[in-house]
């Protein structure tokens, strides 16, 4: 079994992020000095970057599982977790990242090109960061959120200027192999070349990068053979070139009715209509390729191909050809709008991280989606009251009982955060039933309190707006 590494699937898992802890600082004759919890560390990302140096995938082919390291818990003393590491991980210039279903994340071309797979996971805030004028001394600290994971595929579609295409054994790796320092497999049996070969060409001032793909025969696209894997090598290349054997001793073949087989399969292919084709006639050191070659040669030229007589063995036409093959290079790049600044961080597109949508399913289970909510539950710790308690307080004030109560939840109806597979589902217990304006947030009671100057009211109002924003506009420096 050929084994073909320019696709592999790749399990990506980003860092966990760590807990907070919850600490209280102990002192002599100080024994109750205050909430000193510190943060976790954030998770690691997995981020993938293109190095030059890089030219194939086969390295994840052999271990398509990557992890980046958790973020370290917090500890007493404020002392904050170590972040994750992340785990970047080099890919050869045009990989194209895909999900499992096709869809296209990130197309990577030039060097430095980083795209980040799985994010990861924020770092739980300590009870020190939870303490605040309101909660002095918080018994509960927030987890770390889980990184994210997931399957991606890799493809490589190779970068070059140039590629060539054509029946097995035509000659496509020898001309490669002397038109530049590339040095691939070249054999007299066809399917040689099992992924394609790149090779760097200097002709004057112009240097292009040229491709051989594996050799394509009559019905490719369906499958035979190699089949049409490999083309997508050739969907960036600025022109193909036609390698046609004038030596083959197949008695079925000729060079004009190969080249209509290949444009046939290139055409069930598709999308690659507007590229320029040249014709090369290779093989032209044997006595009777060089008469075949001068003779379809006017046919060829009559179909609009420029056509060159080349032989990779014995070192003929090769000056002729690569110039020629310069100058359309150079003429399709400055055809070619400007490429953007190669150095762009791709980053999965934000989840609309304001909002939250409450929506109730047939079976009655009301959903509550949304970035924040979501996050907040990974956050929560359910053992503990307080904790749960917090995370009633934010989802409260980001008006997430508002909604339920507007979409018509009623006490003791199910709600559900987070997506089917990976929610948490409890009964909901309003915090703020219909005449409990009056009660202020958990834990306090209004009517308890002696009344307070208007002065002393807006100060705490201000001071628990500030709070909220700390909490809601990402505060969290993770
Ligand atoms: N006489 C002669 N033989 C050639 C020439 N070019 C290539 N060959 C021979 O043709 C055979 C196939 O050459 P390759 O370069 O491996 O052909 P390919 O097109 O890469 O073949 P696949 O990788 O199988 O698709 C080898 O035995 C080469 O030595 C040439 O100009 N003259
Ligand atoms: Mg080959």
């Amino acid at each position: 079994m050929t084994t073909f590494v320019d696709r592999v699937e790749l399990h990506v898992a980003a860092g966990n992020g760590g807990h907070g802890c919850a600490s209280v600082h102990r002192e002599k004759f100080k024994p109750l000095g205050g909430p000193d919890g510190g943060n976790g560390g954030r998770g690691g990302d997995v981020i993938l970057v293109v190095d030059q140096s890089v030219t194939t995938l086969l390295e994840y082919h052999h271990s398509p599982h990557r992890k980046a390291t958790n973020g370290k818990p917090g500890e007493g003393g404020n002392r904050s977790g170590k972040d994750g590491q992340d785990l970047v991980l080099a890919v050869p210039d045009g990989t194209v990242v895909l999900d499992k279903q096709g869809n296209v994340l990130a197309d990577m071309v030039g060097h430095g090109t980083s795209y980040v797979a799985a994010e990861g996971g924020r770092g739980g805030l300590g009870n020190a960061a939870l303490a605040s004028a309101r909660r002095k001394a918080p018994g509960f600290a927030l987890l770390g959120v889980p990184g994210r994971s997931g399957d991606i595929v890799l493809e490589l579609k190779t970068v070059a200027d140039v590629a060539l295409v054509g029946y097995p054994s035509a000659g496509k790796s020898s001309l490669i192999s002397v038109l530049s320092a590339a040095k691939p497999k070249i054999a007299d049996y066809p399917f040689t070349t099992l992924v394609p070969n790149l090779g760097v060409v200097t002709a004057g001032s112009t240097v292009y990068t040229i491709a051989d793909v594996p050799g394509l025969i009559p019905g490719a696209s369906q499958g035979r053979g190699l089949g049409l894997e490999f083309l997508r090598h050739v969907e960036r290349c600025s022109v193909l070139v036609h390698v046609l054997d004038t030596a083959t001793l197949e008695s079925d073949r000729d060079p004009v009715t190969d080249l209509d087989v290949i444009e046939e399969e290139l055409k069930q292919y598709g999308g690659l209509d507007d590229r320029p084709r040249i014709v090369v006639l290779n093989k032209i050191d044997i006595p009777d390729g060089k008469d075949l070659a001068d003779m379809i040669r006017p046919d060829l030229e009559a179909r609009g191909y420029r056509v060159f007589e080349v032989s990779a063995v014995a070192h003929l036409g090769l000056k002729e050809l690569s110039f020629a093959l310069a100058d359309i290079v150079a003429k399709a790049r400055a055809a070619k709008p400007k490429e953007e600044a190669t150095r762009i961080v791709i980053r999965p597109k934000a989840v609309d991280d304001a909002g939250f949508t409450v929506t109730q399913e047939e079976d009655g289970l009301f959903r509550v989606r949304g970035e924040k909510p979501e996050r907040w539950v990974r956050q929560t710790d359910f053992n503990n009251d307080e904790a749960v308690g917090y995370l009633a307080d934010r989802l409260n004030r980001l008006g997430v009982e508002d909604e339920l109560m507007k979409a018509g939840a009623r006490a003791g109806d199910g709600v559900a955060i987070g997506p089917e597979e990976d929610a948490v589902v409890f009964d909901w217990e309003p915090t703020m039933m219909a005449g409990a304006e009056m009660l202020g947030r958990r834990g306090e009671d209004h009517r308890m309190e002696a009344p307070r100057p208007a002065a002393q009211r807006r100060k705490d109002r201000q001071a628990e707006r500030d709070e909220a924003d700390r909490e809601f506009d990402g505060f969290d420096p993770f």
